[in-house]
């Protein structure tokens, strides 16, 4: 085991980033890491993978996973996706439980807690986006509330966005964590190869632009992902799957407006994720009603977790 200055242990371990949709996993993921790992959106049920995000520090190693949002699943393909974070819980050293300060997702958090006391894992549960509460009086209330549902280990107030608190999180991961050595490479920052990140990168953005059921009716492949030496650029091509030739129709825009804007905007984090020039190349094409064909869903990376 190694000693960071002859006193304090190296820790080390798994911690879940688990809570109802939309309550900002993700975006705690990325304050914490303070790197874009995971990708956000105003909407629920953005996030579809279980994603590690890799803090290292020279005193601890945390893998952080983030999870989509646990609902009531009402088709197969969000089932795999509540699966994908009801699976993470068994595989922790602590689960991190965020609830949102803004709204109440009452039975979901309920249905969470009945699992987490069955479990015995510890959890730190987060009251997050409290930048958003107007009157800081109404915090207290809501504070003791949680803590008199919540056998946990500590409540903390934080903003995920902005950053409060989430030091106090990490000083209470570190208590709670194991001795144990780095298990991925210092400079690793997640699990996930680039190709999956500059996927998910695109599908940001049309989560982002495209409204209404149109986002959710998406999956990306990166086809070809390679670089020119030459010219100092990557060269990417993506295709942008959808379910009926209407909403190919909107992800396309009037005239290629919003393709083109997609495009735009993903290109642009793509190049700061990569640190170099990209291009991209974007396609458009109908894979009917794929989210109801298992083959097409494992095709796209979604695979039954049981
Ligand atoms: N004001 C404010 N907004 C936040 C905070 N944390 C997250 N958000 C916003 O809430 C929305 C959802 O954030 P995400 O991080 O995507 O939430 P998530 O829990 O990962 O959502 P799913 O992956 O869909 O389950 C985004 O628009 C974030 O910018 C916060 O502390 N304060
Ligand atoms: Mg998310």
């Amino acid at each position: 085991m190694k000693a960071t200055d002859g006193h304090k242990p190296f820790k080390s371990g798994y911690v879940a980033l688990v809570g109802a949709p939309n309550v900002g996993k993700s975006t705690l993921l990325n304050q914490l890491l303070k790197e874009k790992v995971s990708i956000t959106g105003p909407r629920p049920q953005t996030t579809r993978n279980r994603i590690a995000g890799i803090l290292n520090r020279s005193d601890c190693q945390i893998i952080l996973l983030d999870t989509p949002g646990i609902h009531k699943a009402r088709d197969a393909f969000n089932q795999i996706l509540v699966d994908t974070a009801l699976g993470t819980l068994g595989e922790v050293d602590v689960i991190c439980m965020i609830v949102d300060a803004t709204a109440t997702h009452r039975e979901i958090d309920e249905m969470i807690r009945e699992r987490l006391s069955r479990i015995g894992i510890p959890v730190v549960l987060l009251l997050n986006k409290v930048d958003l509460v107007r009157r800081k009086g109404d915090l207290l209330p809501m504070l003791g509330e949680l803590g008199e549902k919540w056998a946990c280990h500590a409540i903390i107030p934080i903003s995920a966005l902005n950053g409060d608190g989430v030091d106090l999180v990490l000083d209470e991961l570190m208590e709670l964590l194991p001795e144990g050595p780095r298990y991925y490479p210092e400079d690793d920052l997640t699990d996930q190869p680039e190709r999956f990140l500059v996927g998910e990168l695109v599908r940001e953005k049309v989560f982002h632009l495209a409204h209404q059921e149109v986002p959710y009716a998406v999956a990306i492949t990166v086809d070809r992902f390679s670089e020119d030496p030459e010219r100092r650029r990557v060269e990417i091509e993506a295709t942008i799957h959808v379910e009926r030739d209407s909403q190919k129709a909107i992800i396309i825009g009037k005239q290629g407006q919003m393709l083109k804007e997609i495009g735009k905007q993903a290109r642009h984090d793509i190049e700061a994720l990569l640190g170099c020039h990209v291009f991209l190349g974007l396609y458009v094409r109908v894979q009917k009603n794929w989210r109801k064909d298992p083959r097409a869903r494992a095709d796209f990376g979604y695979r039954p977790q049981r």
